[in-house]
């Protein structure tokens, strides 16, 4: 009987006869061969008994990496900031719960659920206390949707560490399902003065993270106080039991541990919109408020630290706008001096990351790829030279221009400015 190593062997040996631009089609295909039995497929085997969880294959490894800022080097976990998700192993749009990136100021809390309220108050009718139970026994809705830490990329902002992964430059965005209560229930709820035009929102965390947010009509519409997060409720690290989730918009809104929401007339001026989240301009002006995450892509396989071969490369990267739904991704192999589409694989859902996909042949010889996004709102991302353009090198957060990678003679992928 045939051995599956002996398999293996044999699409080695199909593959390597398909090789080169020629053998497209069947390279596409991977190694193929024409089967005729049960013999080429591997035998079946006993099976390990059921479990009540179900755990990752053992020849899968999958994990975040936290870093503190802005190093690009794993750290001590605590005396980690953020803890990136490593989307160059992930496929389709979803991540993983345990692998969502993870970014608190201060550490996770712990807290009972049975124990926790949220404080409504301010310019309102009434104001109220709600218990966990209350909110769970209001009306719910559920949204697929990113989150993204406005400090996404920022180490491509000055200069390009050659040996850095997609995980290191991208890894702070992710996308999972999130349900609760939508905002505009609550705010009908407490009756909240038509005068009023922003929100305060304060965590239960040691550093009360505590975000202005001003109530737009898309805001109203679309926020969420959320409870659950991929069909289960919170992890602690995301907030459990309650966060505030505003989809597309810059990750340091949503209000992780909510504890507390404050309507009234102007934006409350907390120190991390006066200290900590102001945007350095060219002139050394701070702007403050900008708050919507910008139409955004990556290329994440091939991607930096990956090694290719001459010949056929499936290019995948992930791409997602704040603004709402992307319409389409091109991708340059040559160094962004030609563009082609590249196929959406779908969903394409709105404020979600959408992935992406396009056939390449690789002629062995150096060259960058490059992807850049346009969203349904006509919103086309940046080079990075028209990005610094516009916003200068002193700002840290909102960095959206187009990720390049370079591939040397021997098929190394590395991380390059432009
Ligand atoms: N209370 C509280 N909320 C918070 C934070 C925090 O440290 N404390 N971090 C913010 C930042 S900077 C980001 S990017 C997101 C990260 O959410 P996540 O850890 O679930 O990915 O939560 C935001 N909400
Ligand atoms: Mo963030």
């Amino acid at each position: 009987m045939r051995s599956p190593a002996q398999n293996g062997g044999r699409r080695l040996t199909r593959r390597g006869l398909l090789g080169g631009a020629a053998g497209l089609a069947g390279a596409a295909a991977g190694g193929s061969v024409k089967a005729d039995s049960l013999l080429d497929v591997p035998p079946r085997g006993p099976g390990a008994p059921l479990s009540a969880t179900s755990e990752r294959s053992r020849y899968v490894h999958l994990a975040r990496t936290p870093e503190s800022t802005p190093g690009m080097r794993p750290v001590d976990p605590s005396v980690a900031i953020n803890s990136k998700a490593p989307i160059d192993k992930l496929v389709g749009s979803i991540t993983p719960t345990d692998l969502h990136y993870e970014r608190s100021h201060s550490g996770v809390p712990d807290i009972d659920p049975a124990q926790h309220r949220l404080l409504v108050h301010g310019m309102v009718k009434q104001q109220l206390v709600f218990s966990m139970d209350d909110l769970r026994a209001m009306p719910t809705l559920s949204r697929v949707a990113f989150l993204e830490c406005t400090g996404n990329g920022w180490e491509n902002w000055k200069t390009a560490s050659p040996d850095v992964t997609v995980q290191n430059t991208h890894g702070l965005i992710s996308t999972n399902e999130w349900t609760g209560v939508p905002l505009s229930y609550v705010i009908d709820l407490i009756g909240v003065d038509p005068r009023s035009t922003w929100m305060l929102a304060e965590g239960g965390d040691g550093s009360a993270v505590a975000r202005s947010i001003p109530l737009t009509d898309e805001i109203i519409a679309e926020g969420i106080l959320a409870y659950g997060q991929n069909g289960e409720p919170l992890r602690p690290a995301h907030g459990f039991p309650l966060r505030l989730f505003l989809p597309g918009f810059e990750g340091n809104l949503n209000i992780k541990w909510l504890r507390r929401l404050k309507f009234g007339d102007r934006p409350f001026m907390t120190r991390w919109e006066t200290a900590r989240y102001t945007q350095l301009q060219a002139d050394g002006h701070a702007r403050q408020f900008q708050l919507r995450q910008d139409v955004n892509s990556v290329i994440t396989s091939p991607s930096g630290m990956m090694q290719i071969r001459p010949g056929y490369n499936r290019i995948t990267g992930l791409a997602w706008s704040g603004h709402g739904r992307i319409d389409r991704v091109e991708i340059s192999t040559d160094g962004a001096k030609s563009w082609r589409e590249a196929q959406l694989a779908g969903p394409k859902l709105p404020k979600a990351q959408t992935r992406f996909q396009a056939d390449w042949v690789w002629d062995g010889k150096p060259t960058k790829i490059v992807s850049r996004s346009t969203d349904d709102k006509k919103q086309v991302q940046p080079d990075r030279a028209a990005f610094i353009a516009r916003t200068g090198t002193n700002a840290l957060f909102h960095y959206n221009a187009q990720q390049t990678w370079a591939i040397d003679q021997d098929g190394k992928v590395r991380n390059v400015l432009q």
